[in-house]
């Protein structure tokens, strides 16, 4: 296949498209096109996002995965990614969670930030911190579009939008009530299944601070000349390993800083 083509990235993201809105798993796009790097990955990640915002969704998020060691070991790969979420994908607590129309949903505790002014440069943790106004406790549901995903590429994941799903936002907290973000590092998060603790982690494992996260996003943009807007979420990343979803469970994410969250699977 001719490299980084837009007609080509086109035809991918609408099979990555086809796979989520049939729920129908595909078979990794780095088996065909062994290729696939991940300059490509994302120009087929925004094809995907352009094929949302034709049904009329709005960019209202983004999200960094594979910021912990533990998620990185789950999946045998090496690097944080970026994914784009939108309005659409957020999902209201206040209901049962859906699985049908999931391939194979996992969720994990993450941490987000409110961004409420750009970043046009690169900012240091302070800045970054500066620019943030609210931080809130978050799950990610994960749906990779692949079959056996746990053997897939850092290309592959890319392009399929870091298996982003759905993802909910707690109540947050005001981040100029948190005296220095250094102490993000040290919120306790537990991840509890049907009431049962199952992963417990210091917020540190999310890139050694979660707040590194959105500097680490801001890298990532401005290395593609992009900048990350204002009034945006930016999902940090997981602090432990996702959990698979089954019909019944009660999610539920509690912390030493935020109010719980969670949410009941049917
Ligand atoms: O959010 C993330 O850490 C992306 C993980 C991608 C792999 C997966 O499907 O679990
Ligand atoms: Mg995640």
């Amino acid at each position: 296949m001719p490299k980084n083509t837009g007609r080509e990235n086109q035809t991918l993201a609408k099979r990555l498209w086809d796979a989520r809105t049939t729920a129908k798993a595909i078979t990794p796009l780095g088996k065909e096109f062994p290729s696939l790097d991940a300059a490509q990955a994302y120009d087929i990640l925004w094809e995907g996002i352009r094929l949302r915002e034709d049904q009329g969704e709005q960019v209202v998020a983004y999200k960094m995965g594979l910021t912990s060691r533990a998620k990185r070991e789950q999946m045998n790969l090496k690097d944080p990614i970026y994914g784009v979420l939108t309005d659409k994908m957020e999902y209201d607590y206040e209901h049962p969670f859906d699985l049908r129309g999931h391939i194979h949903p996992k969720a994990e505790p993450e941490i987000a930030f409110h961004v409420s002014r750009s970043f046009t440069s690169v900012p240091t943790p302070e800045e970054a911190f500066e620019n943030c106004d609210l931080v809130a406790p978050a799950i990610e549901i994960l749906d990779s579009r692949y079959e056996g995903f746990k053997y897939f590429s850092l290309p592959d994941v890319i392009a399929d939008n870091g298996s982003s799903s759905s993802y909910l936002i707690g109540e947050p907290t005001r981040r100029d009530l948190i005296p220095d973000w250094r102490s993000l590092a040290e919120v306790k998060m537990d991840f509890l299944i049907d009431g049962t603790p199952t992963h417990h982690a210091l917020a540190s494992e999310i890139s050694g601070n979660p707040l590194l996260s959105v500097v680490a996003l801001c890298e990532l943009f401005l290395s593609q000349g992009r900048t990350v807007p204002a009034n945006v979420w930016i999902l940090a990343g997981a602090a432990t390993p996702a959990v698979a979803l089954k019909s019944g469970m009660e999610v539920t994410l509690k912390t030493t800083l935020f109010s719980p969250i969670g949410f009941h699977a049917k």
